[in-house]
């Protein structure tokens, strides 16, 4: 019996919707979403797996222009995911005007087929729709364009079969039990780092990265469970503050928020402790980057 499987790489400006996106096709909440741009810094893997097929999908970061050393390897992510992709699906938001000419240039030379997808059309009405399918045909001539809402999950099963029909006939790349390629104490900290982009303002969220200094089973008057230790890194004393809030109080939220999200995300009980960190300026520090597992 013939199988298929190939890569498909989500691309598109910060905040088009990627990682919801992501999230609806694989069926699971592998991806942290927020209303901020630059939420997403890694390439994360997701797999749509059967019997005939295997699906994987690479939500990246939005594509922009790097100001600083951490922007630089979040751009390194999405190279790779263009670089050994079988199709790519563009994402773009139908109420965003933004400069999308940064997508376009990376995307121009490939030879890898494209589909543009114009996400967000539970606010649009018909005429926008229409207006936005007819620019980008003539704009990049894809292979096809779907109007969707990902949030909705509206106009995503047609899409699913079209995406398999770019997958070319190949044995699966990875075993047909997994979902991804990223490990639990990568969704652990990314959770606490979602947490972070929802409760703090400005500079904050950007300024901070999260590292799972512990993750241990262990035992408690009610049972098994984990506990885990976070330090989160931010760049001034000032930040530190802020993070920790009066008496303790943001901290303590964002704590709670977290662990109640990872223990939904791993089902088990969770203990989960907190310390803050100042690490001046590490996101223009290449040493620092590396070892926080960010491509160079
Ligand atoms: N109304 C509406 N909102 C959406 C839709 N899809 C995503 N969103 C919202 O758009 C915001 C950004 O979504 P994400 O999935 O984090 O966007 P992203 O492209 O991954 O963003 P980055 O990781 O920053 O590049 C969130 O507030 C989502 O809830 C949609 O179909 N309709
Ligand atoms: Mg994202």
């Amino acid at each position: 019996m013939s199988h298929k499987a190939g890569y498909v790489s989500i691309i598109g400006k910060p905040n088009v919707g990627k990682s919801t996106l992501m999230n609806a096709l694989v069926g699971e909440r592998l991806s942290i979403i927020t209303p901020k741009a630059q939420t997403t810094r890694h390439r994360i893997l997701g797999m749509v797996n059967t019997e005939e097929y295997q699906i994987i999908f690479s939500d990246t970061p939005g594509i922009i222009k790097p100001q600083y050393e951490l922007q630089d390897a979040m751009m390194t992510a999405v190279k790779g995911a263009l670089s050994d992709a079988d199709l790519i699906l563009f994402v773009t938001d139908i109420n965003e005007k933004h400069d999308e000419n940064d997508v376009l240039e990376k995307i121009a030379k490939t030879e890898i087929p494209i589909i543009v997808l114009i996400n967000k059309i539970d606010n649009a009405n018909q005429e926008l729709v229409d207006e936005k399918t007819k620019y980008w045909q003539e704009r990049l001539n894809p292979k096809q364009i779907f109007a969707i809402s990902a949030l909705h999950q509206y106009n995503l099963d047609g899409l699913l079969d079209t995406v398999l029909s770019y997958i070319p006939e190949h044995p699966a790349y990875f075993d047909k039990e997994e979902l991804t390629d990223r490990s639990m104490r990568f969704f652990v900290s990314e959770i606490i780092r979602e947490k972070i982009f929802q409760n703090y303002q400005k500079e904050i969220p950007y300024s901070t990265e999260v590292i799972i200094t512990a993750y241990k089973e262990a035992e408690s008057k009610s049972g098994p469970m984990i506990r885990i230790t976070a330090e989160i890194i931010v760049e001034r004393d000032s930040q530190k503050n802020i993070l920790i809030g009066t008496g303790g109080a943001m901290l303590k939220k964002v704590g709670m928020e977290a662990r109640k999200d990872i223990e939904k995300f791993t089902g088990e009980k969770i203990f989960l402790e907190t310390f803050v960190k100042v690490i001046p300026d590490w996101r223009s520090k290449k040493n620092y980057l590396k070892n926080f597992g960010y491509e160079n």
